[in-house]
């Protein structure tokens, strides 16, 4: 690397700079990467348009301003999807014999793209083996008007092909950026296996056009998608992810990821400084105030990985979405934890005709986009829908109503390990799926009527930091007995998140360790299930934030316990060193001003668990 570049343009003014022509990225002895991308600070003022002209001169491109000075190192992410190879010709934008699905009764009203009898989980009329009426319940909302309309979805990913016939109306060119290759243009780079579709075909499930003779339609068929092009780079850094998820946060409402951290299930990985701010910032003051809604694809890691070992999805700012399968099964490669919120639809069963249909590079369209990847823009094009519904909803409505109207519909107890479970206040969860499958029509109809949730606190409510052995046989469980900060301007009475920050150090094998966390009101949450595969000795975890959904609603005042064990063959050997427990909620009821329409809804049972403890 030209260490004097760096010295040279040091100073007082920060911008971003990338190499021009440099693609390589040098490894220096510790092994850590270095990458082509340097934060600099100017001595003195420097506008823009300078800083452009310094940095052309020097061979770099100026990337914008920003407000810290390091090089960037450099870290794998990697898409979520599985990919069968497949030659592009045996793709075709050509309507294929499906057979035409009878429905009497709403055949007008329904789009007559040529792929949409294939969307299943637009509408699953039990084609190919599957359930009928396991969707995503789209109908409801589009018979209300909701399409999606003056809402913008970035697809965070690879590039979109937004010259694709069926894409091309509804991009908006100025929430696009390309931070791969530093241009206004985030068009797909051309491979001859086509491996930088996955963008392009995330776009067409949120947003695809309706009745246009082409491919399918998107869940959010009115709404704009956004191409934020990020992932097509030897590696990624810090500054590259916070430029993307801080793009352009009043344009964009809701940004799709559908990548992270390698699911090797040995990796823990999340936002580093840089890019945890920009999340930051997005929540709080994106969309004027409102917030910028984040969804994440849970992970692709299956069994061998539990997704609150990754950073992104298991932040309280993102909603991280699994998938079930067309018959309500959970895929293969689901991967679960407790901070999962809820779940779509994807590929996994054993007929190939029931992958995801959508649009794919160069005007043509698939039928078989995968993985979790293909379950985030499914539930990004929902939230569309909520706020096209319902234009004032914040980041954390958008999680309140993600709650109240995911159902169980027909989705099994999955492998017969994770059971359907009633939290302390009536809300049925689990493990793999969150809440459930999202239902457009039932998030919609309550998005019109939803007031805006009150305050969130965040209460610090309790830590034990006293180094304790991991028994080898039996568990180490410990108490955090709090009162949730009763009394002081922090106090939390009804809970959103929660959040068990721990530090565990010289385990002998750390992916033989599980963690469980009961609430006061009795709910068990796995916060980290065993991952044969992390044979880690050295790192354990360092006060990792592991969180859980699962106690939404519930009253943290009581006893809290943390269960740590090994599960394992051979004896294990670790201590843990820090257990601090941090709660998120309201001081006030939450629905409190809401008028459940059925007595039967989430809401309503909620609400009035809710009134019966008031009383008490
Ligand atoms: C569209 O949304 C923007 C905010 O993103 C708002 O300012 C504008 O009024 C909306 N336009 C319409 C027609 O609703
Ligand atoms: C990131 O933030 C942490 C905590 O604030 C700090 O200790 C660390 O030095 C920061 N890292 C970088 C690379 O700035
Ligand atoms: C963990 O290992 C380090 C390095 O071997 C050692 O310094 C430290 O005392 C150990 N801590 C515990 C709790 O065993
Ligand atoms: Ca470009
Ligand atoms: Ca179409
Ligand atoms: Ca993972």
């Amino acid at each position: 690397m030209p260490k004097k570049c760096y010295s040279l343009l040091l100073g007082l003014f920060l911008f971003a700079l990338s190499l021009a022509q440099v693609t390589s990225s040098t490894s220096s002895s510790s092994g850590e990467l270095f990458t082509s991308s340097f934060l600099v600070r100017f001595k003195r003022s420097v506008d823009n348009k300078e800083a452009h002209d310094i940095a052309k001169r020097n061979g770099f491109h100026n990337i914008g301003a920003i407000h810290t000075a390091v090089q960037q190192s450099g870290f794998k992410r990697v898409k979520r999807g599985f990919r069968t190879l497949k030659s592009p010709a045996a793709i075709s934008n050509y309507p294929i014999d499906i057979g035409q699905i009878q429905d009497k009764d709403s055949a007008s009203k329904l789009p007559t793209d040529p792929y949409f009898p294939l969307q299943w989980y637009l509408r699953n009329t039990g084609q190919n083996g599957g359930k009928v009426r396991l969707d995503l319940n789209v109908q409801a909302a589009w018979d209300q008007g909701i399409t999606g309309k003056n809402v913008t979805t970035a697809i965070m990913d690879d590039g979109v092909d937004y010259m694709h016939p069926d894409l091309k109306f509804n991009y908006n060119a100025e929430a696009s950026y390309d931070f791969s290759s530093n241009d206004p243009f985030p068009y797909p780079r051309y491979t001859d296996d086509w491996f930088n579709s996955h963008g392009t075909r995330c776009a067409g499930e949120v947003a695809a056009a309706r009745d246009n003779d082409i491919c399918g339609v998107g869940v959010a068929y009115d709404s704009k998608v956004a191409g934020i092009r990020m992932l097509d780079q030897p590696y990624m850094t810090d500054l590259i992810e916070a430029n993307s998820m801080g793009h352009e946060p009043h344009k964009i409402d809701i940004y799709s990821a559908s990548w992270g951290p390698t699911d090797d299930g040995k990796t823990v990985d999340g936002p580093r400084n840089a890019t945890m701010r920009a999340i930051v910032q997005g929540v709080n003051e994106g969309r004027r105030g409102l917030g910028n809604i984040y969804v994440w694809a849970s992970g692709d890691g299956g069994e061998e990985d539990d997704c609150n070992c990754d950073g992104y999805a298991a932040s309280m700012w993102t909603i991280s979405i699994n998938s079930a399968i067309n018959d309500g099964q959970n895929a293969h490669y689901d991967e679960s934890c407790s901070s999962t919120l809820a779940s779509t639809f994807s590929n996994g069963a054993k007929d190939p005709n029931t992958g995801v249909a959508t649009t794919d590079l160069y005007g043509k369209c698939t039928t078989t986009h995968s993985g979790t990847s293909a379950a985030a823009p499914e539930a990004a094009g929902v939230f569309a829908l909520a706020l096209e519904a319902n234009p004032s909803l914040t980041w954390r409505d958008i999680q309140h109503l993600t709650v109240l109207t995911s159902k169980r519909n027909s989705l099994y107890d999955a492998k017969n390990r994770f059971h359907w479970t009633m939290n302390g206040v009536g809300l049925e969860f689990n493990h793999l799926f969150g809440f459930g499958v999202l239902d457009a029509g039932g998030m919609v109809t309550l998005a019109k009527q939803w007031r805006t949730v009150p305050p969130r606190y965040h209460c610090e409510a309790g830590s034990i930091t006293k180094l304790q052995p991991i028994p080898a046989t039996n568990s180490l469980v410990l108490k955090i007995d709090t009162n949730a900060c009763r009394g002081s301007d922090t106090e939390v009475n009804y809970l959103e998140h929660v959040q068990a920050v721990i530090t565990i150090v010289n385990t002998t094998r750390r992916g033989d360790i599980e963690m469980f966390l009961t609430s006061p009101m009795g709910t068990k949450s796995m916060i980290l299930s065993r991952r044969p595969n992390d044979d880690d000795k050295r790192d354990g975890f360092t006060k990792w934030p592991f969180m859980t959904t699962h106690t939404w609603g519930e009253y943290p005042q009581g006893k809290w316990t943390l269960e740590v064990k090994f599960n394992s063959q051979e004896p294990q050997e670790g201590w843990l060193k820090e257990w601090s427990l941090v709660l998120h909620g309201t001081k006030d009821p939450p629905y409190r001003t809401l008028s459940p329409k059925s007595p039967h809804s989430k809401l309503a049972i909620v609400k009035k668990a809710h009134e019966d403890r008031q009383k008490m």
